[in-house]
């Protein structure tokens, strides 16, 4: 096995020690999109098998107490790859339509331009999200700014979510397999072209909607959006793991020669969800068991390339999810009917949306032989995704540059269980407000006022809300404060009776609010 083959893990003399190897290590982020705490055999599944997760924390460490900067895709993802919150930078704070502009500035660093500089090979693989051109993307020419740059050298994604136009592939600046003859057209004001839509022709879907998602169809799916064009483009929706999973292990293998950082960003488990032949009714769950197997059969074949390139040692893996799990998030899949007793964020309250942990709180499985120490641990430690530009620096042995990853902590020494996690860390629901604070083992939720739209306290798919994308943090008259490591199901709010820590972590959270604070280190 990998770990037999492994040697001892050195004694490094100081956190940001590079491996005692000649190479650079390669870092390599699998980011599932929308797996929750609950879904993954290492962290208590008992219904759907996720044996490549597993072997992962087996021979490495898994976080109890890890967090997705924000509750929904677009700012956890901008948080991950800038090392900013994005509740700082509002075009990035909400989840986006596919055809909004690029949400990182110009000229910002982002953890893959650090490690350009650095002499890395650098690829995204999956979902992106994050924005692309200047003002409305135009898909028929070049499109940029992208991936390409901002740091990453190859890129090969999807524009924003599968559940959004435009369906297609974006490889580097062009529309994948794109006919000029066949230009594509995007809206989200209103339709266009003469393709049927979920709402005019719901006979013609295989997958009905149960909120919103009612526009163009395309593969017997509506969108949420309307296309036009592009057909010979467009994806098949089964074969999206697999594409995933086959460019990323090309990646590793193109590259082997060389240090390299590989962002892979699963389409698994996000709606629409759709397995492919090998998954296809496989879990006793439904489509959404189908495809946290997928999404763990995606981890193996990365696992995979990895150990047929004998990288495995001089590799820092890391398996995490965009934010928490939710059940109906707008298709009719049979999620919530076949639930039975699987709990897709473990113990804790609330899902994906949510300020409570069910939000937020997510699965991290970080494995580098040389360096994450005793395999098999478990570390309660608080690390968040915003660290992994610092993480990631401080592995390939480079200072972040000055200017940038204003929020990032270097939390490797707790990777390495040598070392600390983050003291205290901002939460974000979506928008420019939504935000709670944890500090040590409390957490703070403020109070504030009912949103405009805001109709249950949890979010998961409710009312409206500053998650931008139908989720809603809910309205809290008081504050809250939980113990989350003995009430990760925030069950006891401890605010009256704690009066110091309330006003502990509200200090907190008003300094971070109150200025971009320096880098930790
Ligand atoms: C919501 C969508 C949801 C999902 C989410 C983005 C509706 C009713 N809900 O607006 O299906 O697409 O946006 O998910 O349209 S995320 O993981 O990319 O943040
Ligand atoms: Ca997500």
């Amino acid at each position: 096995t990998v770990l037999a083959a492994s040697p001892p893990a050195p004694a490094a003399d100081s956190p940001t020690a590079a491996p005692a190897a000649g190479r650079k290590p390669n870092v390599v982020v699998i980011l599932a999109d929308d797996i929750g705490y609950g879904d993954l055999g290492c962290y208590g599944a008992t219904k759907v098998r996720t044996p490549n997760v597993d072997r992962l924390a087996t021979q490495g460490v898994r976080f109890t107490d890890a967090y997705a900067p924000s509750a929904v895709c677009t700012p956890s993802r901008f948080a991950m790859l800038t090392g900013l919150y994005a509740w700082r930078h509002p075009p990035a704070s909400r989840i986006l339509p596919g055809d909004a502009p690029m949400t990182i500035p110009a000229g910002r660093p982002t953890v893959a331009s650090v490690l350009r500089d650095a002499g890395y090979a650098t690829g995204l693989v999956g979902k992106w999200h994050l924005g692309l051109g200047a003002g409305k993307t135009d898909f028929n020419g070049e499109i940029k700014p992208g991936p390409l740059d901002v740091g990453f050298g190859s890129a090969y994604f999807i524009p924003a979510t599968v559940d959004r136009v435009p369906t297609v592939w974006v490889d580097g600046r062009r529309v994948a397999g794109l006919d000029p003859a066949d230009p594509i057209t995007v809206s989200y004001q209103s339709k266009v072209g003469t393709e049927p839509t979920g709402k005019e022709n719901p006979d013609q879907l295989k997958l009905k909607p149960s909120h919103g998602h009612d526009m163009t169809i395309v593969n017997g799916i509506s969108r949420i959006g309307w296309m036009t064009g592009g057909t010979a483009a467009r994806w098949t929706d089964e074969q999206i793991a697999d594409v995933v999973a086959t460019r990323a292990a090309a990646f590793i293998d193109a590259n082997k020669d060389k240090p390299f950082f590989l962002y892979v960003a699963t389409h698994d488990v996000h709606v629409p969800r759709t397995p492919g032949p090998r998954f296809a009714g496989k879990s006793p769950l439904g489509p959404r068991g189908d495809v946290i197997e997928e999404f763990d059969d995606t981890v193996g074949r990365v696992l995979a390339a990895l150990d047929a390139n004998k990288l495995a040692d001089d590799t820092l893996v890391i398996v995490s999810s965009d934010n928490g799990g939710v059940i109906d998030d707008g298709y009719q899949d049979g999620a919530p009917e076949k639930l039975g007793d699987h709990k897709a964020n473990g113990p804790l309250k609330g899902f994906k949306g949510s300020l409570y942990e069910g939000g937020l709180r997510v699965p991290f499985v970080a494995r580098w032989p040389r360096r994450t120490g005793q395999p098999g641990r478990t570390s309660g430690e608080v690390v968040s995704l915003v660290d992994v530009p610092a993480i990631a620096a401080a592995a390939a042995g480079v200072e972040l540059p000055k200017a940038g990853f204003e929020d990032a902590v270097n939390v490797l020494p707790a990777l390495a269980g040598d070392g600390k996690g983050r003291d205290s860390l901002v939460l974000h629901s979506g928008g420019p407000a939504g935000l709670a604070v944890r500090q040590g083992r409390y957490k703070l939720i403020p109070p504030r006022p009912a949103a405009a739209k805001g109709k249950k306290a949890g979010g998961g798919g409710g009312g409206g809300g500053e998650g931008g994308g139908g989720y809603g943090a809910g309205p809290m008259a008081v504050p809250q404060v939980y113990d989350v490591v003995a009430d990760s199901g925030e069950t006891m709010n401890l605010a009256a009776e704690k009066p110091d820590v309330v006003a502990a972590l509200t200090a907190v959270l008003e300094a971070a609010k109150s200025a971009s604070p320096p880098r930790t280190k």
